[in-house]
């Protein structure tokens, strides 16, 4: 039967429903197919690829738009995850959602994190390879609620016995601990990451969690002395000073006011809306123990936070000679009780800087401003090493005790939740560490997304026609090359004894890499100056925008220490200078993590952020827009729809449509490629619609399949109204 509409379905669509068995009359059909076009038109499609003019950027957000206003905040890009962050709670999170995408195929269910997960632990399990999923997007955007919506889908939904619950609760617990130390109230984000994030989840062979592994990179410890206007310390001390119970603050010292706190009142920002620092407390003092820290740990641990606080509040004064002395004496007693060091030790300390003359080791005075930048940078140090030390802590409470099981032979899911790219007004070495970060990222995506479409193409049989993309292999580069990228240069002005400075950083800097198309300072070519910029930046022009950055800072080294034993030796390291230099750690720690990462199979989850208001509901279309150039998802979109848009195995599309064809319903028994072909060629698929690979089919355009979507649909109906009739004649 052929069905001729009169409005509504396209002529494509018209032309392939002509099923035999669809019984009812057109009009029945007419309506079921408007229904479905409508339906579409509303919540716009679930995969990108289905998209009509997949070129279209405006198609692109339309979709985007249509889904969010809807509350659909995720859509495909194939099997790459997009997420809007919604700003409000939805009710999309419960178990009976994790029921829901249990086992089942990605494409028989709206799209979903959970459908992620589960995806990326079926191919562990069956196909036996390491996993890791991917959490990319700019500050804000979603991404470490993501990984824990990830993680609290494997706590909830794995196997477990005894032992295991304990290792999902401190899987789950050592969240609310890493972010009350590690994050922070910043302008983009009220609960931002500030620090990189990459945690393995092991499991057994019967698919139950057993273990994980946290390494974390570059915490942004600068915050601990200093935050811009708007924006806090990392969140551990407003809750202790907020939440700790009087005879605790009583033992270290503190008063119950925040304001009183030179570390904590730079940015004017106490108080946050969103946040309970009160009621925090109490659940990360509950984490804590969960994880297994002893109540005396707990106690140093806070003495030292404390100890940070009492730091801040040292103040100097100067002699005539232009030397620093001690003003607070009060502060000195605490942090010698809360360190366990002498008052008088610490306060040259504080006061001197070691020297060598003569091979004599000697102590020479600082001056005021010297001696607080001793100061602060003591206090960064101080809490770099407790974060890792947390870090270490935590991992030994995550790992595996048991002797009968081999960690060796565990499967592993990796999750990567690391901070997002970000512009500041003001963007330091920290903002270039970050980025940096993000930078590789994207080639690792481009990278592999590029690399697994060539495979799966190679794998079926089916010619690849390559695609042009954008390759920021040349930022990369500009960055870490040897000798002649930023990082090098950077390192080689650190070492230079003598005149070394930010100012010959940059000089160096333009005389190095001045020409290159990715890399600008205020002097231009011809002599003349860039106005916009100031002379103590240097500009680079990222995949994702352009950045200044200010180089005040960029040659201060970094301390950089592993392992914690007591606050002394912190100092001690201070004072012997065992120094590294923090871009070239953070450089190798990087590349560390991009092999960890190219070992396993990947799973994308690309967050887009919907306004800079934190609001739900707002759909900033220019900010949006950006966040789709930058995380390149249109490239993405080109790559996946290269040649076909839509693919899938030959079990899986016959099972959804055999009912379509006489001769594939109820059941094919012959070989599955001539089933499929058996049913497209009924349906009418024309051959330039499609190819048939090794395991799969792979069809070029939306409209074929939604053609046959709605002849499923209609289909679906006649079913119904014929089983409604058979009943109604039987009563
Ligand atoms: P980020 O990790 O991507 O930023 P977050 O995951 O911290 O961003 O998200 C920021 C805020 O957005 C959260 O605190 C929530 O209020 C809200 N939010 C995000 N995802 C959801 C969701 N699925 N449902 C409801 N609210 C959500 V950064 O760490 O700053 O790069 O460095
Ligand atoms: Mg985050």
């Amino acid at each position: 039967t052929i069905i001729k509409a009169q409005k509504g379905p396209s002529k494509d669509i018209v032309k392939i429903v002509h099923v035999p068995s669809v019984a009812v009359g057109s009009d029945g059909i007419r309506v079921m197919m408007e229904s479905a076009l409508t339906a579409r038109d509303r919540v716009g499609v679930q995969d990108f690829v289905l998209l009509e003019n997949h070129t279209s950027e405006v198609a692109f957000i339309e979709n985007l738009r249509k889904r969010f206003k809807e509350n659909l905040i995720y859509t495909y890009i194939g099997s790459v995850l997009v997420s809007m962050n919604p700003y409000k709670d939805l009710e999309i999170y419960t178990k009976q959602h994790m029921d829901r995408y249990r086992g089942v195929n990605f494409y028989e269910v709206s799209p979903h994190i959970y459908a992620v997960a589960d995806n990326a632990y079926r191919s562990m399990r069956t196909e036996r390879r390491d996993q890791c999923i991917l959490i990319s997007g700019e500050s804000g955007a979603g991404k470490t609620e993501a990984s824990k919506k990830v993680l609290q889908y494997y706590a909830i939904t794995c196997p477990a016995s005894e032992h295991v619950q304990t290792v999902k609760d401190r899987l789950l617990q050592s969240n609310p601990v890493l972010e009350a130390f590690g994050n922070a109230k910043t302008l983009r984000n009220d609960n931002s990451s500030r620090f990189g994030k990459y945690m393995d989840i092991q499991f057994d062979f019967k698919g139950a969690p057993v273990g994980g592994h946290i390494i974390n990179y570059l915490l942004e410890k600068s915050r601990v002395v200093h935050q811009s206007h708007g924006e806090r310390n990392f969140h551990i001390f407003y809750q202790l000073i907020e939440g700790g119970e009087d005879d605790l603050l009583r033992r270290l010292g503190l008063e119950k006011n925040a304001q009183q706190y030179q570390y904590l009142v730079k940015g004017n920002c106490p108080k946050v809306s969103s946040i309970n620092d009160r009621n925090d407390w109490k659940i990360v003092r509950k984490a804590l123990s969960v994880i297994g820290f002893t109540d005396d740990e707990v106690e140093e641990l806070l003495n030292i936070i404390a100890s940070v606080l009492h730091l801040g509040n040292v103040q100097y004064g100067g002699e005539d000679s232009g030397s620093a002395y001690i003003t607070t004496e009060t502060q000195i007693k605490y942090l010698a009780r809360l360190l366990g060091v002498d008052g008088t030790v610490l306060k040259e300390a504080l006061t001197h800087k070691k020297i060598i003359a003569k091979g004599e080791e000697l102590m020479s005075p600082l001056n005021q401003e010297q001696a607080a930048s001793a100061r602060d940078a003591l206090s960064k140090a101080i809490y770099g090493r407790t974060f890792t030390w947390l870090v270490n802590k935590i991992n030994g409470s995550l790992a595996f005790k048991d002797d009968s099981f081999n960690s060796k032979n565990a499967s592993v899911i990796g999750l990567l939740d690391i901070y997002g790219f970000e512009v500041f007004q003001n963007n330091s070495f920290e903002q270039f560490c970050i980025n940096y970060c993000n930078e590789k990222l994207q080639q690792l995506f481009i990278g592999l997304c590029l690399k697994s479409e060539q495979e799966e193409y190679e794998a079926e049989g089916i010619t690849w026609e390559p695609v042009q993309y954008f390759n920021n292999k040349i930022i990369c580069d500009l960055v870490e090359e040897k000798f002649k990228g930023i990082i090098s240069i950077l390192d080689e002005e650190c070492l230079r004894p003598g005149d070394a400075s930010d100012i010959t950083f940059l000089e160096k800097l333009e005389n190095t890499v001045g020409g290159h198309a990715h890399f600008l300072t205020h002097k231009l070519a011809d002599g003349k100056t860039r106005k916009v910029m100031g002379r103590e930046e240097f500009r680079l022009i990222h995949y994702a925008g352009e950045v200044n950055y200010n180089v005040n800072g960029h040659c201060l080294l970094a301390l950089l220490t592993t392992g914690f034993s007591h606050i002394v030796t912190a100092w001690l390291d201070l004072c012997s200078c065992l120094f590294s230099l923090a871009a070239t750690q953070f450089k190798y720690s990087l590349a560390k993590l991009m092999e960890i990462l190219m070992s396993k199979e990947p799973s994308y989850v690309r967050c887009i952020k919907p306004n800079d208001a934190k609001q739900a509901g707002r759909f900033d279309e220019v900010l949006i827009r950006h966040q789709v150039k930058y995380l390149g998802l249109m490239e993405n979109l080109r790559v996946r729809r290269a040649g076909f848009a839509y693919r899938r195995r030959y079990e899986t599309f016959l099972q959804r449509y055999k009912s379509l064809c006489p001769d594939t319903w109820p059941n094919w028994d012959g070989r599955l490629v001539d089933g499929v072909s058996t049913l497209v060629k009924h349906l009418g698929y024309k051959p330039e619609e499609y190819k048939l690979g090794r395991t799969k089919i792979f069809i070029r355009f939306p409209k074929t399949l939604f053609a046959t979507e709605d002849a499923l649909e209609v289909r679906k109906h006649s079913l119904a109204t014929k089983l409604q009739s058979s009943w109604k004649g039987y009563s």
